[in-house]
Parts: C-alpha cells; sequence; structure tokens
C-alpha cells in the first residue's frame, strides 16, 4: 500500500484545496492530511487565519478524500510524521517548490502544480473589512499601524488628536486621513483604538461607545472601579466590543504559562512575583503628577496581570510601600494577601531590578525571564533539574499584532462578552488603583 501524505491549514477551505487533495490522493492507496494547529500558524507567522483548527479539520473530512486527519503542531514534525507513519510520498503545493527538498531523505517529495486564480488571501481580503480609528498619535499609537498590517479584515482609516499638527504628522507618515474631530472620526469608523493619555481614556471611550463603534483601549484602561463598571455596562448595553490592549495577555507564550500553570504543572501556586521597571527622565510627564503619573499610574496593570490570571480576583488585602518623590511614587511595592496565596509586584520609574516573574507552586517554580511583559520563552524548573523544561514560542514584532488580531475577530465574530483579560480582571485592576489613588493601606518611604 502506498501511503501518500500532504500538509496545510485549508482556511476558508476553496477549489485549490480540494484540487491538491484530490491530486494528492491518486499518487496513492492511502492518504493522511495533516492539518496545522492554530499555534503553530502563530508560529509560522500566519497571523489572518480565519477558521479555528476544528473548522479546517472538518472542512477536509468533508472532501472524503482523507483517509486520516492528523495535526501539525510543531516545526520538523513532517519527518516524525513520515517516519511514524511509513509514508513513501510527501506531496505539496509548487508554491512551496524546492523548500521541502530535505524530506528527499526519508520518502519521494511531490510538488503539484498550484491552482491559479483562488487562494486563502483572496478569500478572506473579499471578507467584512473592521475600519478602525486612532484616537491618539503617540508613541504606542505608531507602533499600531505597522502591526496592523500583519491581521487580516482591518484598515486603519484615520486618526484624531486635539493637536491637530502632531495629528498631521502621524496621518502623513502612515498615509491615512486626518480627522478635524472625534465625531469627524467616529464617522468614519466601526472601531476606535484609544492610545490617548490615560487619564484621558474614561471620555473617549465613553464617547466611543455612545457612537457605537467598538474599542481597543490601552492600558491603564481606567482609574476607578465604577468608571470602568459603567464602561462595561454601556459596552454590553451597546453590544459593542471593549477590549483592553493588554498585550502581554495576548502574547502566546504568556497563554501557554498561564494554562501549564493553572493546569498544576508546579503543583498548587503560592506566590507570585513579577516587576516592571523602566528608568525615566524625571521631567518626563510619566513622572508629572499633573497628567496622573507615577509608576503605579503607569506600570501597575502589567504584573497585576500574572496575580489575577493566577490567583484570581479575589485578593483579601493590599499593602503598598512607595517611595515618593515630587509627589509621586518613582517606585512601588505592592503585597496581597489571597485566602491561600500571597503575591507581590515592583513597579518603578526611578528606581531599577530585576524584570522578572516567578510563579512559586507545591512542587515546583516558573521563571520568566526579563522582559517577562513580552516573552518568548519560560522554563518550569524542580528541585530534580532532570524534570526542568524549557517552552519557546514566537513574539513576533512589538506583539501588537496578537491583540489586534484578537480585537478584529471579536467584532467579526459578534463576540461582543470575549476578552483575554475579562471584564472581571479589568474591573479588579481600576479597584486596585483606585485604592492606591485613595492612600488605602498606603506606607510612604
Ligand atoms: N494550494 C493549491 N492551490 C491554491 C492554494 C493552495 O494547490 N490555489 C495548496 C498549497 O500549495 C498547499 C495546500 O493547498 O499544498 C494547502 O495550502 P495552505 O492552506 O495555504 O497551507 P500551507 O501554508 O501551504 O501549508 O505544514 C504546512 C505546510 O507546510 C504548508
Amino acid at each position: 500500500m502506498k501511503k501518500v501524505i500532504t500538509y496545510g491549514t485549508y482556511d476558508l477551505f476553496h477549489y485549490g484545496h480540494q484540487r491538491l487533495l484530490e491530486r494528492a490522493k491518486a499518487l496513492g492507496d492511502y492518504l493522511i492530511v495533516g492539518v496545522t494547529t492554530d499555534n503553530f500558524d502563530l508560529e509560522r507567522g500566519k497571523m489572518s487565519t480565519c477558521n479555528n483548527v476544528m473548522e479546517r479539520i472538518e472542512a477536509v473530512k468533508a472532501t472524503g478524500l482523507a483517509d486520516q486527519i492528523i495535526i501539525e503542531e510543531y516545526k520538523g514534525q513532517k519527518i516524525d510524521d513520515i517516519q511514524k507513519y511509513g509514508v513513501d510520498i510527501f506531496a505539496i503545493g509548487s508554491d512551496w517548490e524546492g523548500y521541502f527538498d530535505y524530506l528527499k531523505e526519508y520518502c519521494e517529495v511531490v510538488y503539484l502544480p498550484r491552482t491559479q486564480g483562488i487562494s486563502s488571501t483572496q478569500l478572506r481580503e473579499e471578507r467584512p473589512m473592521v475600519r478602525i480609528g486612532v484616537i491618539g498619535t503617540g508613541s504606542i499609537a505608531s507602533r499600531f499601524v505597522p502591526e496592523s498590517k500583519f491581521v487580516n479584515s482591518n484598515a486603519i482609516v484615520s486618526a484624531y488628536n486635539p493637536n491637530k499638527e502632531e495629528c498631521e504628522d502621524y496621518c502623513k507618515q502612515y498615509e491615512l486621513k486626518p480627522s478635524g474631530s472625534e465625531t469627524d472620526l467616529y464617522e468614519q469608523c466601526d472601531a476606535v483604538y484609544i492610545a490617548s493619555p490615560h487619564y484621558t481614556h474614561y471620555d473617549y471611550v465613553k464617547n466611543a461607545l455612545n457612537a457605537g463603534k467598538h474599542v481597543l483601549c490601552e492600558t491603564p484602561f481606567v482609574f476607578g472601579k465604577a468608571q470602568a463598571e459603567e464602561l462595561y455596562n454601556l459596552a454590553e448595553e451597546k453590544r459593542k466590543v471593549l477590549m483592553v490592549a493588554l498585550k502581554t495577555a495576548y502574547c502566546p507564550a504568556f497563554g501557554h504559562l498561564v494554562s501549564l500553570l493553572k493546569s498544576g504543572a508546579i503543583g498548587d501556586i503560592v506566590e507570585v512575583n513579577a516587576s516592571v521597571t523602566t528608568l525615566t527622565d524625571e521631567s518626563s510627564e510619566k513622572l508629572n503628577k499633573d497628567y496622573w503619573g507615577g509608576s503605579m499610574n503607569e506600570n501597575a496593570c502589567f504584573p497585576l496581570l500574572p496575580i489575577f490570571k493566577l490567583l484570581g480576583t479575589g485578593y483579601e488585602n493590599i499593602n503598598f510601600y512607595s517611595k515618593m518623590k515630587n509627589e509621586v511614587d518613582m517606585f512601588t511595592k505592592a503585597v496581597f494577601r489571597f485566602p491561600s496565596a500571597v503575591a507581590s509586584f515592583q513597579v518603578g520609574l526611578g528606581v531599577k531590578t530585576e524584570g522578572n516573574l516567578v510563579v512559586a507552586g507545591t512542587k515546583g517554580y516558573a521563571y520568566v525571564p526579563a522582559p517577562w511583559w513580552k516573552t518568548d520563552y519560560f522554563e518550569l524548573r524542580y528541585e530534580d533539574p532532570n524534570q526542568n523544561k524549557k517552552f519557546f514560542h514566537t513574539f513576533a514584532g512589538d506583539g501588537l499584532r496578537y491583540e489586534i488580531k484578537d480585537f478584529v475577530t471579536a467584532i467579526l465574530s459578534n463576540e461582543y462578552f470575549y476578552s483575554k483579560v475579562s471584564k472581571k480582571e479589568n474591573i479588579k485592576m481600576a479597584e486596585v488603583q483606585e485604592q492606591y489613588l485613595k492612600g488605602v493601606n498606603l506606607y510612604k518611604l
């Protein structure tokens, strides 16, 4: 019996895929089809896939051509599969001509002519587009436009900044049409990315939702629990997506770390500690009390993410210890008591420390080296070092593309209530910020 194997993503399954499978099947007696997992596609830079792995498997199954369907989840798996399944022929479209010649050591390699005039990319382009407007045109907004190009089904259409000159410069750089007013911007888009100074978030989010726009808001979201609740209620009422752009939450390595630890990989979690420090010029707005500056306001949402993801939001108490200068915190250490765990974090704009994340458990610990908030790598470590495991993931570009993909997908699939950082977590983050601002259990050093 001659066994043939072929692989693909098979997104928006089309005639080109069908023809490829038919010809691959005709090369032998038994066809194995490898369908890539969502994660594997992300790792090999395919950000734009519309169907998830189950939908793509179903589409291949529906052809009736595959005798066996397997999933492809890592680079190098083809060699393993060919040996494991006793494959005689590896077949793939001619767009890969030459690329898989290294498999000739293991089996015959056949490149089948690609069907002209049809592709998943083309079909994706025909799907509805989310038109995004940008509010606030500072440094993070500058990373947003290039990153959005890696995600399908969206177009950045315009930007607004009350400072007209800055707005025009930004729009010129990214070939956008500047909006003269907030209303003007809302008229041109379906969704907004809010990257204005943090103390303006509440008003912009509220206005955008009231104008019927989906919202992706930069961090920190807002500084008060009641404000966060009000905005989420408004989003639900308007049936609009409200997401907070806490980029770490959307990154592949962080997602994997959380699911591994929640599945008991280091036993019961007893302590979480994370640091984020960035030495900043004292004259910066980030350290100016009139602009709601300070280490907590700027950075607390980052370490709060692993703490809430791993221990939940039900903390019993928090103590803050702040090193002050010019009435803002140059550095703050926060210590949380949970019912059966403890957590702490350090944030600093005027103090430097190691920016890692360590999670201690009853069977081992997780170590994520600095900068853990944009990591592509982490380790699980145990008493017996032979048990240690290292995990590698991609963190492509500036990492914003992951959150943009989630935002666009949620809008197009009407998943208004879905978000990698939940409503509850965002409201709790605002609550922590509020407690700090009110000086609850705050010890100034
Ligand atoms: N294909 C084709 N004609 C088209 C489009 C695609 O023959 N018009 C073929 C591709 O050459 C490939 C298969 O259909 O053999 C699946 O294509 P994709 O879904 O784009 O998957 P791809 O990224 O090519 O997967 O491990 C994954 C494989 O290495 C490649």
